[in-house]
């Protein structure tokens, strides 16, 4: 019989995060585990995108749990619907759905002293010694602010509430944004429909990397020799680590530079159109906005039926999208690629802390957390994927994994004993804060672009240092860093 201390915890989201956490929280020997979820399924953003064309932009066999690699994966970068069958595959064969409590969003969080009382939907769900917030961080869709889009007489939605009982075919398609989601969609639609126009606000640059197939004989052999499978995922991972990670946060100018050219070349041999190349050219870094990686998109866009708008969209009309130049583009379908909101975190629930404080009051001036994880007078409560987790082109799952193994044993000074409350002290997190903004500079997302990345205060919410440092910030929590109690 364990002599820790029995501790109850409730995780929020069931996402990749969430799911993760609660299977490592019970093989920890932690039994009382409930998670809330807003939504009536789980997989969290591989639920709710379901656009065509989703894929997911970090290689599959990185984009995967540590202690489920899957030799299965069809693609380089699989679609988005095996990505959910995977992360559901993972929730079944560890009976995590036996504790997910569906349609139950967070409403209220309150910390009597020593435990969590906590709301959703469906009333009153108890206490808990410790809450995980597993939220995540692409899933409040942002829908533009664009006079007469409620004018609109055609179909309208936005990429991640795809309507698939709209059928593109022989249709007129609008799409505005130029992200990832947008990249993708046109690159799977435009043959598919009559006419497709793009509304560009900004132009993205663009990595032409192939999406190849795995063979049967390639899954025979990573089902076979699972040591193989091993050495993709470490050199994957070294490659990203060391090239792409390390290049936007300024830590390898020379990956900078072959990114840049990468992205330059595969517009130089699939633009042929000067005029469309000016357009399609950014005039910032490659790397500033989140790298789309795509072979599929430019010789989409050069298609007769393909159309970039690049006129500013001055209103949306009944039958379409008037521009800038008085133009009025007719569309049947309207699809809305403008992005989330990765800010919000728990930002709809009342947090109520120590002594009444909310977390939105904390936050007032902007998210923090000490080294991502916690906040200063709201104890034993603890995020993956928190404020500046590292969300430059990473595999959350790893990010996730690694934020999760230092909060277990935050825990376990709990279960042993060792403290009751966990909350890091104020200065501490300040300082830390204070260095993470001093790095923002260095990195290539503040060097002269609007993006996702940033808050409404203008701050980057990156982590601005390698990922071999976010490791090590994670690797030992240092009690000196935390409130004795
Ligand atoms: P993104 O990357 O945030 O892209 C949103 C796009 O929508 C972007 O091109 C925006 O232009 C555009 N946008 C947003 N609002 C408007 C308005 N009002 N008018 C015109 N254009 C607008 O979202 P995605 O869904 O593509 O990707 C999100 C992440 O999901 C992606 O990075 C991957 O990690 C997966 P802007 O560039 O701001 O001028």
């Amino acid at each position: 019989m364990s002599d820790k201390k029995e501790v109850s915890v409730a995780i929020i989201g069931a996402g990749s995060g969430g799911i993760m956490a609660a299977i490592k929280l019970r093989e920890a020997g932690i039994s009382q585990v409930s998670i809330f979820e807003k939504a009536g399924d789980l997989g969290g953003t591989w639920r709710d995108n379901t656009y065509p064309g989703l894929i997911c932009d970090i290689p599959s066999h990185l984009y995967r749990f540590s202690f489920a690699p899957n030799p299965e994966w069809s693609q380089t970068f699989s679609p988005g619907s095996e990505i959910y069958d995977y992360v559901r595959a993972v929730a079944e064969d560890n009976n995590v759905e036996e504790i997910i409590n569906y349609n139950s969003e967070v409403l209220r969080l309150e910390y009597d002293g020593a435990k969590w009382r906590l709301e959703t939907t469906k009333g009153d769900q108890g206490e808990f010694d410790v809450v995980i917030s597993a939220v995540g961080i692409l899933h409040h869709p942002v829908y533009p602010d664009i006079e007469g889009l409620d004018t609109f007489e055609g179909d309208c939605f936005h990429s991640a509430r795809w309507d698939h009982d709209v059928s593109l075919q022989g249709k007129r398609i609008g799409i505005i944004g130029t992200g990832s989601t947008a990249v993708q969609i046109v690159g799977a639609v435009v043959d598919d429909v009559q006419q497709l126009t793009l509304f560009q606000r900004t132009p993205q640059w663009v990595l032409g990397a192939p999406n190849a197939f795995y063979s049967d004989d390639d899954k025979a052999k990573f089902r076979d020799q699972p040591e193989e499978m091993q050495a993709l995922y470490d050199w994957l991972a070294e490659t990203l680590n060391q090239g792409f990670a390390a290049a936007v946060v300024g830590q390898n100018e020379e990956a900078l530079a072959s990114m840049q050219n990468g992205c330059q070349q595969n517009l130089d041999e699939n633009i042929h159109d000067p005029e469309l190349k000016a357009r399609l050219t950014p005039d910032y870094s490659a790397g500033c906005k989140r790298l789309i990686v795509s072979d599929k998109f430019y010789p989409a866009i050069s298609k007769p039926n393909a159309e970039l708008v690049t006129d500013g969209i001055t209103r949306i009309e009944p039958r379409g999208i008037r521009t800038a130049d008085g133009r009025l583009h007719e569309v049947d379908v309207l699809v809305l690629a403008t992005g989330f909101d990765p800010h919000r975190f728990l930002a709809d629930a009342l947090i109520l802390g120590r002594r009444g404080k909310t977390l939105n009051e904390a936050w007032s001036k902007g998210n923090y957390a000490y080294k991502t994880i916690c906040v200063p007078d709201f104890p034993n409560l603890f995020f993956l994927g928190g404020p500046n987790s590292p969300i430059g082109n990473f595999s959350y799952l790893l990010t996730a994994e690694t934020q999760y193994a230092y909060v277990e044993k935050l825990i376990n000074l709990i279960r042993d004993g060792v403290l009751s409350e966990i909350s890091p002290k104020a200065e501490v997190t300040d300082t830390f804060n204070d260095n993470l903004k001093g790095a923002m500079p260095n990195t290539v997302w503040a060097s002269g672009c609007k993006s996702w990345y940033f808050d409404r205060f203008g701050n980057v919410a990156s982590w601005p240092w390698t990922f071999a440092r976010f490791e090590e910030e994670l690797s030992e929590p240092d009690l000196a860093d935390f409130d004795a109690a």
